[in-house]
């Protein structure tokens, strides 16, 4: 297992890679470029600039996080075969830097979704919080609104005021769109690009839909065991993998995290791991409410232990990451990325691995 840190790059992140460097146990980062639109060519030059930088810190640069997806290539619009060759061509730029995983999503418009970047929890500290009685049956636009005018700034990824336009127009063209076509649609796409993977010596990693369950009527399929079954079966190759995100799935209390770990982790075809607690302060069903917990398992409501002992237990080499850290000891940062809060997760798990390989008899 290599513990792994997410950083959105020079000038996209507050925190700098030396403090990274200084979390005990952390041996890489997960950055991205992030002033590249989806669909464009990642620069061979620009990408081992990055990993340079990121070397010259003592980090290493094995995985990426994310590289997005056009959305013409999600609605199966003609010019996503331009799209696709791009991405290829992205792939193998990162192949020849020496990148192995390349983590991404297939959510229409939308990367995660939470109705409050900055809830404040008794302790003080600040969270992501979800309450689907602002998404459900809400104008996105009227949404958008709200929470671009109260949220000290920060605006929710893909919601900039300036984005409002294309969200309209983005949101003409999901609608009434069946789950089977955005299926099809993610089949053309893998069918494309897994080959081209597997040639740059690379294993792409899809992430979990976050919620994952419809919102503001956009379809999202990739949100359960089944979902993740029909995912791994349309293109059969260690490639064709899993970003596990323990708290994506867990937003679901249907979703058995340990079980999933152990049927995709044992097939081989988990190679990135985020791992994260997620507390439900609702009933689950008509009102949903949950948010992005600390990491201990005392403090929310996945079972920390056992999701680490799954992917013990099937002696898990891939990468593995803390995920969605809350804002403590007076740090202001990207909403669901603070340090402080990451660092400690990292601590935690890696305490938690050293008890189960050595209870094994292994080394940690
Ligand atoms: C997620 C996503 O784990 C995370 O940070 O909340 O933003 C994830 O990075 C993307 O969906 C992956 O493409
Ligand atoms: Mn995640």
């Amino acid at each position: 297992m290599k513990m792994v840190f997410r950083w959105f790059g020079e000038g996209f992140d507050p925190v700098p890679l030396e403090y990274i460097r200084q979390i005990p146990g952390v041996s890489g980062v997960v950055p991205m470029l992030s002033d590249i639109p989806a669909g464009d060519v990642w620069p061979l030059e620009r990408i081992l600039a990055m990993k340079r930088r990121v070397e010259a810190h003592g980090l290493a640069m094995e995985v990426i996080e994310s590289v997005n997806v056009h959305e013409d290539i999600k609605l199966g619009l003609p010019d996503r075969d331009q799209y696709i060759s791009n991405y290829i061509a992205t792939l193998e730029n990162l192949g020849k830097a020496g990148v192995k995983v390349v983590c991404y999503n297939f959510m229409p418009v939308f990367d995660w979704v939470r109705t409050d970047l900055s809830h404040t929890l008794d302790d003080g500290s600040k969270v992501l919080y979800y309450d689907s009685a602002f998404v459900d049956g809400v104008d996105p636009e009227a949404f958008a609104k709200r929470f671009n005018a109260g949220s000290n700034g920060f605006s929710l990824p893909g919601w900039e005021p300036e984005r409002l336009e294309t969200l309209r127009r983005l949101f003409e063209q999901y609608k009434g769109m069946p789950e089977e076509e955005l299926w099809r649609n993610l089949e053309y796409f893998l069918k494309a690009v897994i080959p081209a993977a597997e040639r740059a010596g690379i294993k792409m990693a899809i992430h979990p839909d976050d919620p994952p369950w419809s919102v503001f009527g956009l379809l999202r399929i990739i949100k359960n065991e089944e979902s993740l079954e029909r995912l791994v079966g349309l293109v059969n190759s260690p490639s064709n993998g899993i970003a596990l995100c323990s708290g994506a799935l867990g937003a679901d209390a249907r979703n058995d995290i340990p079980s999933i770990v152990r049927r995709f982790g044992g097939m081989g075809r988990i190679p990135f791991a985020h791992v994260r607690n997620v507390m439900h302060t609702s009933g689950q069903g008509s009102h949903t409410t949950f948010y992005d917990a600390q990491h201990l398992s005392s403090m929310g409501s996945l079972d920390m232990y056992e999701i680490m002992r799954a992917y013990s237990d099937i002696d898990f080499e891939g990468y593995i990451r803390p995920d969605h850290g809350r804002m403590i000891w007076g740090e202001s940062g990207r909403p669901g990325y603070g340090f402080y809060d990451r660092a400690l997760g990292v601590s935690y798990l890696l305490g938690l691995w050293e008890a189960l390989r050595k209870g094994k008899g292994m080394r940690a």
